[in-house]
């Protein structure tokens, strides 16, 4: 086990930077063997630092120095020193140019962090620690420079250059390469820098701003791509005008482009005027890619978009602060996803992540604060919590200030601290200056960990009209916090009356005026609330919208909860009580398996879906999230040890139990929803859904009729998201269609490698018997390769993370084989192997049997010896006493 370089990073020892970089000159020249990257940087004593050392030190990993000089004086070997992460410069002045040359090996890079090659291109990842295997550079974000970045290569092959800001300067050279210079004017820190070479084709479109200034809009691809791009052009576009109008906004430089590749170690990566995309969030044609693609990529144009103002412009002043920029990018995202579609679909569909994973994540080993206080590896960070949580933290901040006073307390962001590297505590500094709102107690939503409960309970009184309502919050102990305080928990509520209507909310008998939705403030451990002048007993519609990150605990009879999923008015407290319902059923039958009891539904949960299948007033889109049941993972997360098996054949049930009780609903439904055109609009992508949800149960049937029906689907279909969901549909099929199915896919895609990714992930969520041994079977496929990422998470990612039943074989051949690939990937790319075994780090949830094979394979990956720091982290971690 190799524990040198794997140790913690503490926030409290934060310390401003000793030096800083006001000008940053690099140059690149590309050659087939290696890189040459010459730097100057102008640098300077920061008058801020404490530290009074002469002593200079720079960042800088796998580089190999060949030059290195101060103001132009070559330095002797004595005047520095080397190691593995740092280059030591013993003395230096007040201010000076340090310039140096480095050779690195990008076609050698299968971390893809730094300058790596992808296919035939080139292209960068700097954040969060990339740069410094580009070149020595104090690489962190509170060191903010203005870059000029030069690129020589081979005209032939790499006719496009690209880099930051704008192009200022073009020439060609002898030998058939050429020079390109661009020149980024607002000054970033080096986690944003970004270089692009390669052969690429770019669709072009203009944007004119609100202040009446042109930007030049470029989307690269490789060549066969160039007709994917229409869709994420019309996203950035929309993001563009929806940023102006809700943030004031504006984009800054005279161009702004984004490039796809193909090998990417996450999403997408908002780099200066330069984004650069795993194209999986860029390509899409309706042949090619599913509603829910589309969604996808308009989120995250959106999302590196929005990170001009939110990250790039106002930056982190360390990692710690990431969700600064993380958290408020993605409500950010969040809204405008559901300002372009279905707001309440959009929000059930944010819940349901952060209820499975980070839910999940905040009771497990991994849990840490929004604000975390240490790391080993920083990569290992970029979570749920930070994320998600941090997006619902923001989230609670507006929706207390109202969507005015919010307004303001984000100008005041912007105008304070533009151009500064900044911390979460500026920010609710920011709400607070403009909302006149003491957020202290607030705060402690980015220093604690753990998901708050709140238990809810009623008492009304007949005679006077009064209901009173009692909250009390506890939050479960996490790694490193034992105690816990109160939360300021919004909770918004309403009172229904028997048609569902929201009642006037007096909170004294004398009250006029009232509101029929009223956001309650928890500040206590316990508080009561009464509310009057109510001649019946009403029922309690709590947390709204989801107002709060908590998990609420309130006895709700399931006959109400039938009347909430039929009648209630906020969406996602519909699709709760449905989602409630349906998990409380499905723990019922998990019960029954287990002691090998018949399995019978309660009444009236057949006539309450009914209901639902068959409104003709709601949104199809969230009639579908209404009656899709709770997935495994989500029943489980409800037990105190996960049946695996118990769990499985429950839901397996349940399923078919409906479809053959609503065999010709789900098979009108399934007619009534073909549609003849396709259209990417809310109205035609809620109609599929509808139309596919209908399908699924009835493939639970396996009758030969409606397996035809989805094969016919599946040969007939002009669009992906209904090719998909036939496919889907014949995978957990043991007959010949399935196959059939499976190899026409593969021979009509065989040369698209995102349409490729489909078609290993819904072969590792088969049911069949028999899946893992498929799985490594199509590990030898040609389009398989393990260094691409997506290849990984679409095969073995969705193998172990959503294939529950068979990831869990008690004989551990699916730990096994997790940790197999864990291994080999943690030579070739960490960040990958780090976020593969993360899945099992909640080994904890399961049997006697089944930890123990699990705490084996920990074992095993902690064994290794040149394992990564951020492998070692997640292992280490999850293996610690609790
Ligand atoms: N900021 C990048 C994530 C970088 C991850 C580095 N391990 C993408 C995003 O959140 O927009
Ligand atoms: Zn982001």
């Amino acid at each position: 086990m190799r524990t040198d370089n794997a140790k913690s990073i503490y926030l409290k020892d934060y310390q401003p930077p000793h030096f800083l970089v006001d000008q940053v000159s690099v140059a690149f020249d590309l050659q087939p063997q290696r890189t040459l990257v010459t730097s100057h940087l102008k640098m300077r004593r920061n008058p801020a630092s404490t530290e009074q050392s002469p002593e200079l030190v720079l960042d800088g990993e796998k580089l190999k120095l060949l030059r290195l000089a101060i103001d132009d004086q070559e330095l002797p070997e004595a005047a520095y020193q080397l190691d593995d992460h740092t280059l030591t410069i013993a003395e230096v002045k007040e201010r000076f140019t340090l310039s140096t040359q480095v050779e690195i090996r990008p076609q050698e890079n299968t971390a893809l962090e730094g300058l790596y090659q992808s296919g035939k291109m080139y292209c960068t990842q700097c954040e969060a620690e990339g740069f410094r295997r580009i070149t020595y550079f104090p690489d962190r974000p509170d060191v903010m420079a203005s870059f000029e970045t030069t690129i020589i290569a081979d005209k032939a092959a790499y006719p496009v250059l690209l880099s930051n800001g704008n192009c200022v300067y073009q020439q060609d050279l002898p030998e058939g390469r050429h020079l390109v210079r661009w020149e980024d004017p607002f000054p970033k820190p080096c986690y944003l820098f970004a270089l692009v070479a390669g052969d690429l084709r770019f669709q072009q479109d203009s944007y004119t701003t609100g202040s009446g200034r042109q930007v030049d809009l470029r989307i690269y691809v490789e060549p066969e791509n160039i007709d994917k791009c229409d869709h994420a052009m019309v996203s950035l576009k929309h993001a563009m005008v929806w940023d102006e109008e809700h943030y004031g906004r504006e984009y800054d430089l005279d161009i702004f482009m984004i490039v796809a590749v193909n090998d990417f170690n996450m999403g997408a990566m908002e780099n200066k005027g330069l984004n650069i995309f795993n194209s999986k969030y860029v390509l899409a044609r309706p042949d090619t890619a599913t509603d829910s693609d589309f969604q996808h990529i308009e989120g995250v144009i959106a999302h590196e978009y929005f990170h001009n103002w939110t990250g790039n412009r106002i930056t982190c002043r360390d990692w710690f602060q990431l969700s600064l920029k993380e958290g408020l990018t993605v409500f950010r995202d969040q809204e405008f996803s559901a300002d372009m579609g279905s707001r309440g679909v959009k929000r059930i569909e944010d819940v349901r992540l952060l209820r499975s994973h980070q839910f999940a994540e905040d009771a497990g080993p991994m849990a840490h604060p929004v604000r975390p206080e240490s790391y080993i590896e920083i990569n290992n960070f970029y979570t749920v919590t930070v994320y998600e949580k941090g997006a619902e933290v923001v989230r609670m901040q507006a929706n207390l200030l109202g969507a005015e006073t919010y307004r303001k307390a984000t100008d005041l962001y912007f105008e304070r601290h533009d151009g500064e590297a900044v911390t979460t505590d500026d920010f609710v500094r920011c709400m607070e200056d403009a909302s006149e709102r003491d957020l202290s107690q607030f705060r402690l939503w980015y220093s604690q960990s753990g998901t708050p409960q709140v238990r809810v309970s009623t008492s009304y009184d007949e005679q006077q009209g009064i209901l009173e309502i009692t909250f009390s919050q506890t939050t479960p102990e996490t790694p490193g916090q034992k105690q816990k305080q109160p939360f300021h928990i919004p909770i918004a509520l309403a009172l229904l009356d028997s048609q569902g209507e929201s009642l006037p909310l007096k909170t004294s008998a004398a009250a006029t005026g009232a509101s029929r939705e009223q956001v309650l403030e928890l500040t206590e451990a316990t508080q009561t609330f009464a509310f009057h002048d109510l001649v019946q007993q009403p029922v309690p519609s709590i947390l709204r919208g989801f107002s709060a990150p908590v998990k609420l605990e309130y006895d709700y009879s399931d006959d109400q909860l039938m009347f909430l999923m039929a009648r209630e008015s906020d969406d996602f407290n519909r699709w709760d009580a449905a989602q409630t319902l349906a998990r409380r059923t499905l723990l019922k039958l998990v019960a029954a398996c287990q002691q090998g009891l018949p399995l019978a539904l309660p009444g009236g949960f057949v006539e309450a879906y009914r209901l639902a299948l068959t409104d003709q007033q709601a949104d199809k889109a969230l009639l579908s999230e209404l009656l899709s049941l709770p997935s495994e993972s989500n029943i489980g997360d409800q037990m105190t040890q996960v049946d695996v098996e118990a769990v499985h054949q429950a839901r397996q049930w349940l399923k078919r139990a409906l479809a053959e009780a609503l065999r010709d609903d789900f098979a009108a439904v399934y007619e009534q929803n073909q549609s003849d055109a396709y259209e990417i609009t809310s109205a035609s992508i809620g109609q599929r859904r509808l139309k596919n949800l209908a399908l699924n149960y009835l493939m639970s049937l396996e009758a030969p009729q409606i397996d035809r029906l989805c094969m016919a689907q599946f040969e007939t279909a002009d669009n992906m998201t209904d090719v998909m969901a036939a496919l889907h549909g014949l995978v957990n099929r043991d007959i010949p269609e399935r196959d059939r199915a499976l190899s026409d896919f593969e021979a009509k895609w065989r040369k698209d490698p995102l349409v490729m990714d489909k078609w290993f992930a819904v072969q590792a969520g088969s049911n069949l018997p028999g899946t893992l041994s498929g799985v490594k079977a199509l590990m030898e496929h040609p389009a398989f390769s393990i260094r691409n990422p997506n290849k990984v998470r679409s095969l073995i990612g969705a193998f172990c993370s959503t294939n529950l039943f068979a990831f869990h074989a008690s004989d551990g051949s699916g730990y096994e084989f997790l940790t197999d690939q864990v291994i080999t990937l943690d030579t070739l790319n960490p960040q990958i192997a780090a976020r593969l075994l993360r899945i099992m780090s909640r080994w904890r949830r399961y049997d006697e049997s089944r930890q123990q094979l699990m705490r084996k394979a920990f074992e095993r990956v902690l064994a290794q010896t040149d394992i990564s720091k951020d492998v070692f982290e997640i292992a280490s971690k999850s293996v610690a006493e609790e």
